[in-house]
């Protein structure tokens, strides 16, 4: 019989590298919500892909990420760095189109743990001739002596077999740690809330979505067929409430739309959602703000 394999795996990486759409590739479904803007990922989210000879339980988590007063930008980069210390196994993201320091000081934080590291080159399609990449994964692999580098498009999905395989090799020998139903932790009212704020961010320009937290005030699934939800938008200022609420609420609408539909999809029942706006001025230098919006005490 051949031994099964099962364990912890950090997917760690600056913002936007493509952590949390690696993660969606691995399992072929939406855990993690994804943007084109920085500091999307704000939670760890858990994913767990069962193969045939293993259970790779992975941790999306919000990017290690330098800069940032407020307390939500601490608590973020304490996730990160939590989700690290917990690892069988450590899969570093990088963009194979640009290295910079914070992929160097995160990829010395993969060495330093002392668990085996696995960095995945992400963005392959959009390297153009193929071998252009080859001096870049040379200078990644000298930065990181020891660890297996594996080129991958999480946007393609291609070279993604590759990758569990590696990840695979790496980990302990060990029973499945969770039932293979689960496909993560997230409850459904914290994916509602996260896939509203995806939109959010999608459709607000600027700075504005930094400073936005969804939190579900409303869950009903008792209906036959039915979700019944309704979420409160935080805002920082009044100014940012008009915005988002848009001229005859139309960007709300907007949002709402999109949002419900996705929802649909995801939970393959009909959505009610309602949206409300809300000003709250220091909710990301709020503990107890933080902690109702899910981001303190995971
Ligand atoms: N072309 C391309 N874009 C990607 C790929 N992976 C992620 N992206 C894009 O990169 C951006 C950031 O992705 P995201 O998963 O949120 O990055 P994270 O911050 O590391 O979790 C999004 O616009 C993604 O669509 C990839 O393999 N190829
Ligand atoms: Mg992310």
């Amino acid at each position: 019989m051949s031994v099964h394999r099962a364990g912890y795996v950090a997917l760690v990486g600056r913002p936007n590298v493509g952590k949390s759409s690696l993660l969606n590739a691995l399992l072929g479904r939406k855990v993690s919500i994804v943007t084109p803007r920085p500091q999307t990922t704000r939670r760890r989210v858990m994913g767990v892909l069962n193969t045939y000879d293993a259970q790779l339980v992975f941790f999306d988590t919000p990017g290690l990420h330098g800069g940032g007063r407020r307390r939500l930008n601490r608590v973020m980069n304490e996730s990160a760095r939590s989700a690290l210390a917990d690892a069988d196994v450590v899969l570093v993201v990088v963009d194979v189109r640009r290295l910079d320091d914070a992929d160097r000081s995160v990829l010395a934080a993969a060495r330093d743990s002392g668990r085996p590291v696995v960095i995945a080159l992400n963005k392959i399609d959009l390297v153009r001739p193929r071998r252009a990449m080859l001096p870049r994964v040379e200078a990644v692999a000298a930065l990181c002596p020891g660890a297996e580098l594996v080129p991958v498009s999480a946007r393609r999905r291609e070279n993604t077999d590759q990758l569990v395989s590696v990840v695979t090799a790496a980990l302990p020998e060990c029973e499945a740690l969770f039932p293979p139903e689960m496909v993560t932790d997230s409850d459904v009212p914290t994916q509602i809330a996260e896939i509203v704020r995806e939109k959010l961010m999608l459709h607000l320009q600027d700075e504005l979505p930094y400073g936005i937290a969804v939190h579900l005030e409303r869950f009903d699934a008792s209906e036959q067929g039915l979700v019944h939800a309704g979420a409160v938008i935080w805002v920082e200022q009044e100014r940012h409430k008009a915005i988002v609420i848009g001229s005859q609420g139309r960007m709300l609408k907007t949002i709402g739309t999109a949002a419900r539909r996705e929802l649909e999809k995801l939970l393959e029942r009909k959505v009610y959602l309602e949206l409300w706006v809300k000003v709250r001025a220091d909710w990301a230098d709020d503990d107890a703000a933080l902690r109702e919006a899910g981001y303190l005490g995971q």
